[in-house]
């Protein structure tokens, strides 16, 4: 390994335990602060510790390529890469304090100020979840469920993933231990069918909020996209549209998230990014990655197994966690 892949990896590495020790800490009131003040992963040294290192030495040569290695490596993706560290390069940074200040601002301006709360209007309001197979999606959705029927909504989880009999099985075990109503039909059922069916039995029963679980593959040839299509399609025929698609992206994925995404992107009306598994990943670069490529808000993170464990995507404590000195 050179000593730029070396810095790079270590990085990555820092990056998530950054992340993770920040987001288990919390800003946010609905976070747990159950978590230790000193943990390991924060004793290993952070993002903004390595770009003090890159810096360390003074201006050299090979300053800005180490940059984007670090970069690289925590995955924001070689656009978004190639552009923060040409802002920092061409705003004449010369010490690490000031390029993790430039590289911040720059970082969280590459987020955006969009509105990431979730569109819930209609009565019920209607949220679709898609992603590939893995995911995250049932859990989001118990995640979600959980955390809109505690602020007071009436919710009815619809499980529209009939690839697998058990899918709709593990809906049904989320919202027995939640409390939450959940309307399946039988394996192999027409999804777009059972998605009709829960958002008349939604109505029905007064809900306010529809979530509905989808499959990321399908028992036939036929085409995901174009099933997912006819959900959505199904969920607005006498109605609003539905307020919500989001797109579950694994975290762990890297670079092959970003490719999943592309695709949903395009063919499934995605308006919303809910980025799964950052406890688990050395690269939550990913967001900047995917935010760019898709120009989708991202709006929630995954950060856990259990119904706690969802975050909104605040883009200011994000890019803080990446660079945080510890
Ligand atoms: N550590 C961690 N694990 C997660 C998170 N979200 C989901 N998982 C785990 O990832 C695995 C897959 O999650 P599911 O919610 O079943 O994924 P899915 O997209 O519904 O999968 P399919 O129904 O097979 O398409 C499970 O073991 C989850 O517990 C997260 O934020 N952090
Ligand atoms: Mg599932």
């Amino acid at each position: 390994m050179t000593p730029v892949l070396v810095v790079g990896v270590v990085v990555a590495i820092a990056a998530a335990a950054g992340v993770l020790a920040a987001l288990r800490r919390g800003r946010r009131t609905d976070v747990r602060r159950d978590a230790p003040t000193v943990t390991p992963e924060r004793a290993r040294g952070g993002l903004g510790e390595r770009i003090a290192a890159v810096f360390g030495t003074g201006l050299a040569a090979g300053t800005w390529d180490a940059l984007e290695e670090t970069l690289l490596a925590a995955d924001v993706g070689v656009a978004t890469a190639t552009a923060l560290v040409e802002a920092v390069r061409s705003r004449g940074v010369s010490d690490a304090e000031e390029a993790r200040r430039v590289l911040r601002s720059e970082m969280v301006a590459a987020f955006g100020s969009t509105d990431r709360s979730l569109r819930l209007e209609g009565s019920p309001a209607v949220v679709v979840v898609v992603g590939v197979n893995g995911s995250g999606k049932t859990t989001t959705i118990a995640k979600l469920g959980a955390r809109l029927a505690a602020r007071g909504h009436r919710v009815i989880l619809g499980a529209a993933d009939t690839f697998r009999a058990a899918a709709a099985d593990q809906l049904e075990a989320w919202g027995e231990r939640l409390g939450i109503e959940v309307i399946s039909g039988s394996p192999g059922a027409d999804p777009a069918s059972v998605a009709h069916d829960a958002l008349a039995a939604a109505r029905a029963r007064g809900a306010t909020v529809l979530i509905v679980d989808t499959a990321g593959r399908l028992h036939d040839k036929r085409n995901l996209m174009d099933e997912l299509g006819k959900i959505v399609r199904v969920l607005g025929r006498d109605g609003p549209p539905p307020g919500e698609v989001l797109l579950v992206i694994d975290g762990t994925t890297g670079q092959n998230g970003l490719a999943q995404a592309r695709a949903f992107g395009r063919s499934a009306g995605v308006t919303g990014v809910v980025i799964s598994k950052l406890d688990g990943t050395a690269r939550g670069g990913i967001a900047l990655a995917v935010e760019r490529e898709l120009g989708v808000p991202i709006k929630l993170v995954g950060v856990g197994e259990s119904p706690a464990d969802l975050r909104d995507f605040v883009p200011g404590e994000f890019v803080d966690s990446l660079l945080e000195d510890r």
